[in-house]
């Protein structure tokens, strides 16, 4: 089991710097750089991790090829790879439609879109002169003046065709879940992509909520708002899947709904049960966090990245999971 960590780039660059060198210090092999319009961008913060960092992998967690043109994206990346001495990662992903809807971007074909994307990309990253004529992008001749170096490229997905379309183009597949259920039910969609892309390796990386701690219950509680905004986020097939009642959705959701207007962060908190606690994220002591990636292992992850909260004081949460989690995998 590899892991990963993420941070969303919403601090000064001092701050991330911190975090990502503790993380890195720590036992983390991948840090992860989230990529919306609204934060610090992506591949500037990278670029400060790449000069600061020796040995942790960096990755856009993930862009989209919406927000820019995939011959930028290949670019971008790129540098990032060049700074940091081969350690580049790039993490793509569909785009977030809420975010798009804000700034005029319509969320058309996203597989088609990634398609064509990432077999730009990759050529690009070949030193090729491209020659591409797909239903979205047509390049004529593009090449990039510089030697990239072999980026490996890991595809955000969560939909069953996203899915197969990373298994079958990515080198690994970012799925947001924490849950081995959900990875065991993505498996086949999975290995429908490996099998068009024949023999390669293929890092199947939970992107998960994670919050640890000693003390259980403080654990627990410090994920109850990430795992709100992942209720009011998730299909109705999710709750199906875990047997989780629409009546308390419903009650995240109004909750949120008045948090948002009378600013009741404590009523969200509370509309959280215990079992969204347990299907949403990975949260609790380091012991319980082991079970559940050994879990995690047995459904088929290769790499569980610790994403928001992390834990109730990041700086302590960080140093537990390199010292009482990372060294029993
Ligand atoms: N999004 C961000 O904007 N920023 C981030 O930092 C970020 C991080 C992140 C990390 C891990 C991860 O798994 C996802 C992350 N995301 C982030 C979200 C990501 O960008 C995607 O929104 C997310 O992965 C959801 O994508 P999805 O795999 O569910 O794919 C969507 C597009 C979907 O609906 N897929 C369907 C499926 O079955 O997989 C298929 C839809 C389809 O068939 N579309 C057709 C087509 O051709 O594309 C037709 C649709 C049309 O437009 O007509």
């Amino acid at each position: 089991m590899k892991f990963g960590i993420e941070f969303v780039p919403n601090m000064k660059y001092y701050e991330l710097e911190y975090y990502v060198k503790l993380a890195e210090d720590s036992g983390f092999s991948y840090v992860w750089i989230t990529d919306h319009y609204n934060n610090r961008n992506v591949y500037s913060m990278l670029t400060i991790l790449a000069l600061k960092t020796n040995s942790v992998k960096l990755g856009s967690g993930v862009t989209n090829p919406y927000h820019i043109n995939p011959a930028v994206t290949a670019s971008a990346i790129a540098t990032i790879n060049e700074i940091s001495n081969g350690r580049a990662v790039l993490g793509i992903g569909a785009g977030d439609k809420v975010t798009f809807d804000r700034i005029g971007i319509s969320w058309e074909k996203p597989l088609r879109r990634m398609r064509e994307s990432v077999e730009i990309i990759r050529a690009l990253h070949s030193g090729k002169s491209v020659k591409y004529d797909g239903q979205i992008f047509k390049f004529n001749g593009a090449r990039l003046d510089f030697k990239t170096g072999d980026i490996p490229i890991y595809i955000g997905a969560q939909g069953p065709k996203m899915l197969e379309l990373a298994a079958e183009l990515g080198d690994g597949v970012l799925i947001n879940a924490s849950h081995p259920r959900d990875f065991e039910v993505a498996r086949e969609n999975i290995e429908a992509g490996l099998k068009k892309a024949g023999e390669k390796e293929f890092d199947v990386v939970a992107y998960a909520s994670m919050s640890v701690d000693k003390d259980r219950d403080k654990a627990r509680n410090s994920a109850r708002i990430v795992v709100a905004f992942i209720v009011a986020g998730s299909p109705d097939v999710i709750f199906e899947r875990h047997g989780i009642s629409m009546d308390d959705v419903a009650k995240v959701r109004e909750a949120l709904n008045n948090a948002f207007t009378k600013g009741d962060w404590g009523g969200v908190a509370k509309s959280v049960t215990d079992e969204m606690i347990d299907t949403f994220s990975i949260s609790g002591t380091p012991d319980d966090v082991v079970e559940r990636i050994n879990e995690l292992s047995k459904a088929g992850v290769t790499q569980v990245v610790a994403g928001s909260p992390i834990g109730p004081d990041k700086k302590k949460s960080i140093q537990l999971i390199g010292k009482e989690i990372i060294p029993k995998f």
